[in-house]
C-alpha cells in the first residue's frame, strides 16, 4: 500500500513593506535557492512552486501614512492577495508554506487559513508579540523613555511598522482602518498562543493581559523546558488535539547566534534545538494546515551568517513537515 504523497504549496513572498529594512524581500529567494523544494520532495512531499508570489507595487508617494501606519495600502493589498493564495491552497487540502518577507504577511496567511478552517488555532513563535495597535503605539512612544536592559530594539513602543501589528488586526482589536475592511477578525484570543517572547512593548504587555492571551516567554522556556512549554501551549489552544494548527514562525525567535540575519535580533532566544523541537512537536500532532517562515533578511550580516540563517529556516520547515532525527 502506497499512500498518496501529501502536497505542500510554497508561497514565496518577496515583500518588505511592513518594516523599514531593505533585504527581507530577498528571504524567500534565498530559501528556495538553498534547495528547499528538493529537501521537501526528499521527505516524501509533493511540492507545488511555480515562482514567487507576484503583487502589485504601490509607489511610496501614493501610499502616505494613515495615522501611524506606514505603507498601509501596500501592506493591505499584498496581504489580501496572500490570503487569497493561501485560501486556495488550503481549500484543496494542500499545506501552504509562506516564505517571508516580513511578518505583516501573516495578516494574509492566517486570514487565508481561517477562511477555510475557522476553528484553527495559531502558534506564534517570535521574540516579539506583533500585537501593537495604533493606540498602543501612541501610548508607547509617549510613556516609555527607556529601552529595557534585556532588549536592544532600536525604538521602544510601536513604530507604525505593520510587521509589529498583524496579530491585533487578526483579533480585531484597536482602531479599524477602511483600507483593511477585507480583513475579518476571525481569530479569537483563546485560539492564539505565543512561544519565545522577550521583546514585548509596554502597550503590548497590556493588550496581552487585558485579552487573556496565553504567552510562553523565554522565561517559561527556561523554567519548564521546551518540551513542557509546547505541551502547555497546545493544551491551551488545542486541548483535545483536534483543531487545525497554523504555525507562524518568525526566525528572530531563535537566538541571534543561530539566526543572525534578521531585522530585529534580540539576544536570549531559542536555541537551535528548541526551535526545531517546536516544529517537530507540531508535526507530530498531524494537525498542521499552514506554515509561515518569516523575517529572514539575507542583506543583514556577513555571508556566513546569511548562510546559517537560510539553512536554519529550511531545516525548521523540514521539521514542521515531518523530518525526524531517527
Ligand atoms: N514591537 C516592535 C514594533 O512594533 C518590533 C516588532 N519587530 C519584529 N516583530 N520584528 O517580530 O515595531
Ligand atoms: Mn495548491
Ligand atoms: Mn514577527
Ligand atoms: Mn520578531
Amino acid at each position: 500500500f502506497i499512500s498518496e504523497p501529501k502536497t505542500a504549496a510554497i508561497v514565496g513572498c518577496p515583500f518588505s513593506g511592513g518594516q523599514p529594512r531593505v533585504g527581507v524581500d530577498k528571504g524567500p529567494i534565498h530559501l528556495i535557492d538553498a534547495g528547499l523544494v528538493n529537501q521537501l520532495v526528499t521527505l516524501g512531499w509533493k511540492v507545488n512552486f511555480d515562482g514567487h508570489h507576484q503583487f502589485e507595487d504601490i509607489k511610496a508617494e501614493d501610499d502616505p501614512p494613515i495615522g501611524i501606519l506606514k505603507n498601509p495600502r501596500l501592506v493591505s493589498r499584498v496581504s489580501e492577495s496572500v490570503a487569497k493564495a493561501v485560501t486556495g491552497h488550503v481549500s484543496k487540502g494542500h499545506l501552504p508554506i509562506t516564505l517571508g518577507g516580513d511578518h505583516s504577511l501573516a495578516m494574509g496567511t492566517i486570514s487565508g487559513t481561517m477562511n477555510i478552517h475557522p476553528n484553527a488555532c495559531v502558534v506564534w513563535v517570535d521574540a516579539h508579540a506583533d500585537i501593537n495597535t495604533a493606540e498602543s503605539t501612541d501610548s508607547g512612544i509617549a510613556s516609555i523613555k527607556f529601552v529595557s536592559a534585556q532588549c536592544f530594539s532600536q525604538q521602544p513602543g510601536c513604530t507604525g511598522n505593520i510587521h509589529g501589528m498583524p496579530v491585533s488586526f487578526l483579533l480585531g482589536i484597536g482602531s479599524k482602518f477602511s483600507e483593511y475592511a477585507w480583513l475579518k477578525p476571525l481569530l479569537k484570543a483563546e485560539r492564539l498562543v505565543y512561544i519565545g517572547l522577550r521583546d514585548v512593548d509596554a502597550g503590548e504587555k497590556r493588550i496581552l493581559r487585558e485579552n487573556n492571551i496565553k504567552a510562553f516567554s523565554m522565561h517559561e522556556v527556561d523554567k519548564y523546558g521546551i518540551g513542557k512549554v509546547v505541551e502547555m501551549a497546545l493544551n491551551h489552544v488545542n486541548p483535545n488535539r483536534d483543531l487545525p494548527i497554523h504555525l507562524s514562525f518568525d526566525v528572530d525567535a531563535l537566538d541571534p547566534s543561530v539566526a543572525p540575519s534578521t531585522g530585529t535580533p534580540v539576544r536570549g532566544g531559542l536555541t537551535f534545538r528548541e526551535g526545531h523541537y517546536i516544529c517537530e512537536a507540531i508535526s507530530e500532532t498531524g494537525l498542521l494546515v499552514a506554515l509561515d517562515m518569516m523575517e529572514v533578511n539575507p542583506a543583514l550580516a556577513d555571508d556566513a551568517s546569511v548562510k546559517k540563517t537560510v539553512a536554519v529556516g529550511c531545516s525548521l520547515v523540514r521539521s514542521a513537515l515531518g523530518e525526524t532525527l531517527l
